[in-house]
């Protein structure tokens, strides 16, 4: 996991997760669990896949969507035409086109509403089926922005404990999984939530 090319990665964290009781979702029996911290642009990333935070018409926008569109190229709006769009926790795949990336998984994640508005199940569903596509397709490496916490406004913390559930309940069937940090400061939030479970070992 170490050696794998990561260019453009600015700082790398390694972190290991140990399950450890039925409270908390991650630490179940004792397991070790790895999941790969850094702060980097996901479109640097030199992995199998890497997941898009679109929006549902899947026809490209701002943020990291619009960052993964410009580097992927003309292609992947073309091939975004032909998906239908996308309903929010759902998951499409393209190629990754000029992108480092084999394939593209795009997710759309929920519009924070308060959070009374099942917007934690549909975040978990974007993580969980991203996963799980990823697996039906022989993806070993996969690489995820923090979904819906930019434009769609999900709350940091909140957004990193449901990735980081889904993630570890996948961890054991992947090589790598990649939390994508574009800044410090999410750096920072994932940073926290991880020593929150590192704190329970
Ligand atoms: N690499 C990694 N992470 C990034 C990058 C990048 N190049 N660029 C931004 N981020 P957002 P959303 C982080 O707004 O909240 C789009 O217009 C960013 O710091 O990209 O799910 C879509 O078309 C934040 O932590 O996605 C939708 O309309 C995270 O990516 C809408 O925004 C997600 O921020 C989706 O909103």
């Amino acid at each position: 996991m170490i050696g794998r090319d990561l260019s453009g990665v600015y700082s790398s964290l390694l972190y290991r997760i140990i399950r450890q009781g039925p409270e908390v979702p991650w630490c179940e029996n004792g397991e070790l669990y790895m999941i790969e911290l850094i702060k980097a642009d996901l479109t640097s990333l030199s992995v199998d896949a890497i997941v898009n935070a679109a929006n549902s018409s899947l026809m490209g926008g701002g943020g990291v969507d619009g960052a993964i569109h410009a580097s992927a190229g003309p292609q992947l709006l073309e091939a975004c035409r032909k998906l239908g769009g996308c309903q929010p926790g759902d998951v499409k795949m393209t190629a990754g086109f000029n992108l480092p990336a084999k394939i593209i998984l795009h997710t759309v994640g929920p519009i924070w509403r308060g959070g009374r508005a099942g917007e934690r199940a549909v975040l978990s569903c974007c993580y969980e089926k991203s996963l799980q596509l990823g697996l039906e397709e022989g993806v070993t490496s996969i690489a995820f922005p923090s979904i819906s916490t930019g434009a769609y406004g999900y709350p940091k913390r909140q957004a990193a404990v449901i990735a980081l559930t889904a993630m570890t309940q996948y961890s054991e069937r992947y090589e790598t999984i990649i939390c994508c940090c574009f800044n410090d400061s999410d750096l920072w939030v994932y940073q926290k939530v991880m020593g929150t479970l590192e704190r329970r070992d």
